[in-house]
């Protein structure tokens, strides 16, 4: 089948994904931006602070979430999306179901990032191979609910790029244009930390797949508590960010084709530096990569 040519975003350094909740309950940013113009104003910030995708999302997955209806989840996403792609930003929706995404690629979003990897809803795939957008494939084991029940690996980097290999070939044999898709591990879904730190050592593994790596490692759990101090609980969520630009850099490093993350700034320098040092071991002199 021939594929009209995609739109996926191909910078000459890894891209940065800047997230907006639109939740009363995601762990970083729930609550913030649950009200239309806070996150419309967050979003607008995003993109000026650098963001090259603004990602939208209506339903939190924090493990043990539960789900919301689909008309409550287009209701949050829509407006915002609406309002962001009028002023020109690449907006994409952080949806697992395919009315939701539908609805939101007619508001303007131009990528679907489908956590479930079109496992959630049959008629997701079938959806993205019609509209021919860029589509995220995230590796996935089930709802919020119970998916650490599922975080049981024998060789985690195996399975994950074996569970993510099937989906992409999935997708493409229901009609997606390959060259649409970017994979994701799906750090902190259905994984213990030291599952989440295999796949970051392995970022070479999962891109033999052949398809871009997106990694959202974000303030995630994982991450407060590798930078504890000693006798303390995990370091809170705003204390992660420096973290989090240090995981920015080390998977711009690995080639990754992007990160997701709540704050652009350093994770933009993180991954203009990571360029540079990419550029000068392919023998090239380091030029200032993009904005
Ligand atoms: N993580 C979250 C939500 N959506 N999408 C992708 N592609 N990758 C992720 O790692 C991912 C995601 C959970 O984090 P959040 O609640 O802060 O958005």
């Amino acid at each position: 089948m021939s594929h009209p040519a995609t739109d996926l975003p191909r910078p000459d350094r890894c891209l940065i994904m800047g997230v907006v909740n639109v939740t009363p309950d995601s762990f970083s940013d729930g609550g913030r931006y649950l009200d239309r113009s806070a996150a419309i104003g967050r979003g607008l910030e995003l993109v000026t602070s650098g963001a090259d995708i603004v990602d939208i999302g209506g339903e939190s997955t924090r493990p043990g979430a539960g789900r919301i209806d689909a008309a409550e989840e287009a209701g949050r996403v829509l407006p915002v999306i609406r309002e962001l792609a009028v002023t020109g930003a690449y907006v994409s929706v952080d949806t697992m179901r395919a009315e939701v995404a539908a609805a939101a690629l007619e508001a303007g979003a131009r990528m679907v990032n489908d956590v479930s990897g079109g496992l959630s809803d049959p008629a997701m795939i079938p959806l993205i191979a019609q509209a021919g957008c860029p589509y995220v494939i995230m590796h996935w084991r089930g709802h919020s609910a119970t998916m650490q029940d599922r975080a049981r690996y024998v060789d985690v980097v195996a399975e994950v790029c074996d569970e993510l290999g099937q989906r992409y070939q999935t997708a493409a044999e229901g009609g997606v244009n390959p060259e649409s898709i970017v994979l994701d591990p799906g750090l902190g879904f259905a994984k213990m930390p030291r599952h989440n730190w295999a796949l970051l050592a392995n970022l070479d593994r999962l891109a033999s797949i052949g398809r871009p790596i997106l990694i959202g490692a974000s303030r995630k759990r994982f991450l407060g508590e590798i930078i504890a101090s000693a006798g303390a609980g995990p370091r809170p969520d705003p204390a992660r960010e420096d973290a989090t630009i240090a995981v920015s850099a080390i998977a711009a490093l690995a080639g990754a084709w992007g990160v997701r993350v709540h704050e652009v700034a350093g994770s933009l320098d993180a991954v203009k530096v990571a360029a540079a040092v990419r550029a000068a071991q392919a023998g090239r002199v380091p030029e200032a990569a993009g904005r």
